[in-house]
């Protein structure tokens, strides 16, 4: 019976008619007029696009299917990339991209007079994560099926996304981001898929037959996890992978008892306690909240995604698990799905039988950890009363992973309880915590940091000890982005301009962007690019009308900081550099100023007092100074509202100076820093993160470097006095005694004293006041830069030509090759490539 029906369903779709672009013009009016019932187009192009996206989707299928067959059809190495985020902003555009559909979509366009620029308009994005780590495994998806390699995102479809931002008198207001409202055309659910996850109920032993014990988890509160994949194209190479993404469910076994009783209702109420798992994302970017519901959703994409991958191998391979470890590997995303080092041990053990050394075994040759921070507030733990009640067992396990760990260190170290303590999984004190990190660490192969710095920072501090332990598991891989969504999709000026120089070959090679340096010298060329930048320029003039009402003017130096915000970034300094112009104005010292366009964008965590003040005090400044006739010829200043991926697209193509100002030390890699290098832009910078690596492609000269050193970070905050730093630097000095006499706040008195206080604070961790001066004066030397036009699209184009290694196909080129070991696939079997030829 199986057979027959596996028989019929090949059949079926070989038979199927072959779909390629010959048909897509027929494939919309057929989705248009049958599929969504419409006759015309009207105000909305919502149906245009729902249409036009099942169109694309249809080109996407076989070939998903053709790449999961190749998959999985043989024994062959496969990564599975679990994250409770992915940030995938829309999904039309890009495919097209992929898919190389561009002319004939804009044919078949034509028929409804829509122009694609509209019609994509209409789609929300998918904001299923919370910024730099969420968007990354996005890049990461498009990269991984670029190179064709076997590769599947698991994450959770997240009912709610990153809360929508309004600004109302400045101040930041969060509303829910419902993006499934309209419906989400790209994905396919597959309820026969689902899986079961346990939660509470309590853990019993039994002795089977042969005298063997085993530990069941027993009277769990099961929840279904039901799979929503999504198709994640190549770039031309007619591979397509899969994201899937798990939605919590209720199963359908009520409550017993309270149905019995009568209380059929409050027995169906019941469901809402499954149904919230994937309701939300939460908001938090850089701190853990230890909320009980955060730990499900952690537990429930593990285990979810383990079982679907233990699953398919038992049908293939039956329950031998032997060489299951050459297979597969698991890339954990951060710690937020470290629980999985557990749920792996668990299922393998209490479902599969096998003996704990067997299952370690495994487990530590298929798990690989990617830390994402330094900053201790953001390390995960989890209280061991929380961990005991929602998941016993999982505990159980967990304690003695930290048993044996121990004792390995009690080995290394002999008698050395105090290391024993510092090294355990388990903080002790009044409140036990699980740390999740160690975890990790523990149950992995492979720990890397996402760039240089950020890696020693890792093995000289934060994990010094594991690294004395296992130096070998410590690797860095420098963060990339896709140069499709980030080039190719968002700049199509550029990227034509481009094309007409070098071919198109880098959009799929970024490593020949690097043959742009041949232009250096070219005055046509230089022309050519200065004309692209100005009419991106125009674009992002409109949307911060729109957004902003703030005129932009596109003569003016266009200087950028997009991203979270967080007091680590220093919006503030940027902040005090504004109102250092403006008092410069005030005061007619106009001299050699620049005229700029600042633009500055973010969310605030909700319970982030700080960071939402200063979303204020921009919103309180840019109003002061936009008000003032004296600052319009020199300085404009905009908060654009609900930063997200689909604005980043307009704004990294316009903007001429990037932001990236962070206290050294402190941001482990940036990746906005990369887009914006990618488009020409000039960075400022302390050397942070990935901005080291920057600068270092592009060279000292075409990087505007300030502020305290990573190294020196210490020793400054010994004898830190921002007083003194204040009082002895004139232009602080001015702008502190502004922003102090409410100049800023008339009718708010008291609004920025926090700030203040902070700025002045000699336990200031972020050293705002002692990196002022040096950020100044590298304003000064781009104002200088800018003022020679020529140069400065001299240094924009090496910029642009120096970026290839900050694609994010030289980074998962570099985790296929030392950590996850895969072939790719051959792009020349897909059904896809058949119908083609
Ligand atoms: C970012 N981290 C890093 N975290 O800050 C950034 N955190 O330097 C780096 O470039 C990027 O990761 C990619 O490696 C984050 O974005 C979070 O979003 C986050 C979310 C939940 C909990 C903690």
């Amino acid at each position: 019976m199986a057979n027959s029906e596996q028989m019929c369903v090949a059949k079926g779709w070989q038979d199927a008619p072959l779909i390629d672009e010959s048909t897509l013009e027929d494939d919309l009016s057929r989705h248009f007029y049958y599929t969504l019932g419409r006759d015309k187009v009207g105000k909305s192009q919502l149906y245009l696009y729902n249409a036009l996206a099942l169109t694309i989707r249809d080109r996407l299928v076989a070939r998903c299917r053709a790449t999961k067959q190749q998959m999985h059809s043989e024994k062959r190495r496969k990564t599975a990339y679990i994250s409770l985020e992915f940030l995938m902003g829309r999904t039309l555009g890009n495919a097209i991209l992929n898919l190389d559909l561009d002319e004939q979509v804009k044919l078949a366009l034509n028929n409804y007079c829509a122009h694609i620029e509209h019609v994509t308009q209409a789609e929300h994005d998918a904001g299923l994560g919370n910024g730099g780590l969420g968007r990354l495994a996005a890049c990461f998806l498009d990269s991984c099926a670029s190179l064709a390699l076997p590769v599947t995102g698991y994450g959770i479809r997240y009912e709610y996304g990153m809360f929508n931002q309004s600004i109302e008198n400045g101040h930041q207001i969060e509303q829910p981001d419902n993006w499934l409202r309209e419906g989400h055309p790209w994905e396919l659910s597959a309820p026969e898929q689902a899986k079961r996850v346990k939660f509470f109920g309590h853990v019993e032993s039994y002795t089977d037959k042969s005298g063997r014990i085993h530990r069941q988890w027993l009277d769990t509160e099961d929840v279904l996890a039901v799979p929503y994949d999504v198709p994640i194209p190549g770039y031309k190479n007619n591979i397509v992978n899969t994201l899937r993404l798990w939605k919590s469910e209720a199963t359908d076994e009520f409550d017993l008892g309270e149905f019995n009783a009568g209380s059929y209702s409050e027995a169906v109420a019941h469901k809402n306690l499954a149904e919230q798992i994937t309701m939300v994302l939460y908001p938090n970017d850089s701190s853990e909240n230890g909320k009980e519901l955060r730990l499900r959703q952690q537990y429930f994409l593990s285990s979810a995604s383990l079982q679907d991958i233990v699953e398919l191998w038992v049908s293939q391979h039956g329950e031998k698990f032997s060489d299951f470890a050459d297979f597969h590997v698991f890339q954990l995303n951060d710690t937020h799905p470290s629980i999985a080092v557990a749920e792996l041990m668990r299922l393998l053990i209490d479902d599969y039988d096998l003996d704990w050394d067997a299952a370690w075994q495994i487990t530590t040759h298929t798990m690989a950890y990617t830390n994402h921070t330094l900053l201790p507030e953001a390390l995960e733990k989890w209280s061991v009363s929380l961990f005991s009640r929602l998941l016993p067992r999982i505990l159980e396990i967990i304690y003695e992973i930290n048993a044996r760990f121990l004792a390995q260190v009690a080995l290394a170290w002999p008698g050395d309880v105090a290391k024993q303590q510092a090294l355990s999984l388990i903080e002790e004190g009044s409140d036990p915590q699980v740390r999740m990190a160690y975890l990790a660490i523990v149950g992995s192969f492979s720990v890397n940091g996402v760039a240089a710095l950020h890696t020693e920072l890792l093995k000289e501090g934060l994990f010094k000890t594991f690294y004395e332990l296992w130096p070998e598991k410590f690797n860095n891989k420098t963060n990339g982005v896709t140069p499709r969504r980030w080039v190719a999709h968002c700049n199509p000026k550029l990227t034509q301009l481009i094309g007409e120089k070098i071919g198109q070959d880098w959009v799929g090679d970024f490593a020949q962007i690097s043959q742009l340096r041949r232009y250096y010298d070219d005055v046509k060329f230089h022309k050519q690019w200065q004309s692209v930048k100005l009419e991106n320029k125009q674009r992002l003039v409109d949307l911060v009308k729109a957004r902003c009402g703030v005129e932009f003017d596109t003569s003016m130096l266009f200087d950028v900081q997009v991203k979270r915000i967080h007091e680590y970034k220093r919006q503030l300094l940027n902040v005090l550099h504004i109102i250092y112009l403006y008092d410069r104005i005030r005061r007619g010292d106009t001299a050699n100023l620049v005229p700029r366009c600042v633009l500055l964008g973010g969310k605030a965590a909700p319970g982030y007092y700080m960071a939402k003040r200063i979303i204020k005090l921009i919103n309180n400044v840019a109003d002061v100074i936009n008000k003032d006739p004296l600052a319009q010829p020199y300085l404009r200043v905009a908060f654009l509202p609900n930063y997200n991926v689909t604005a980043m697209e307009t704004i990294c193509p316009a903007t001429d100076l990037s932001e990236q100002i962070s206290t050294a030390g402190k941001e482990a890699s940036g990746t906005g820093n990369m887009k914006f290098m990618m488009n020409g832009a000039l960075t400022i910078g302390t050397l942070d993160g990935a901005n080291i690596e920057i600068r270092n492609a592009v060279g000292a000269d075409n990087f505007f470097l300030f502020g305290a050193q990573a190294e020196q970070i210490e020793g400054i905050k010994q004898s830190y006095n921002p007083l003194h730093i204040i009082h002895n630097t004139p232009d602080l000095l001015n702008v502190m005694q502004l922003l102090e006499s409410g100049h800023f706040n008339l009718f708010e008195p008291g609004l920025f004293d926090d700030i203040i206080g902070a700025i002045k604070s000699p336990h200031d961790p972020w050293l705002v006041a002692h990196d002022f001066d040096s950020f100044v004066q590298a304003q000064k030397a781009v104002e200088h830069a800018y003022q020679d036009q020529q140069h400065w699209t001299q240094m924009s184009i090496l910029n642009t030509a120096a970026s290839g290694t900050f694609s994010s196909d030289r980074t998962i080129s570099q985790y296929s090759a030392d950590i996850w070991h895969l072939e790719a696939l051959t792009t020349a079997d897909t059904a896809a490539s058949n119908s083609k030829n």
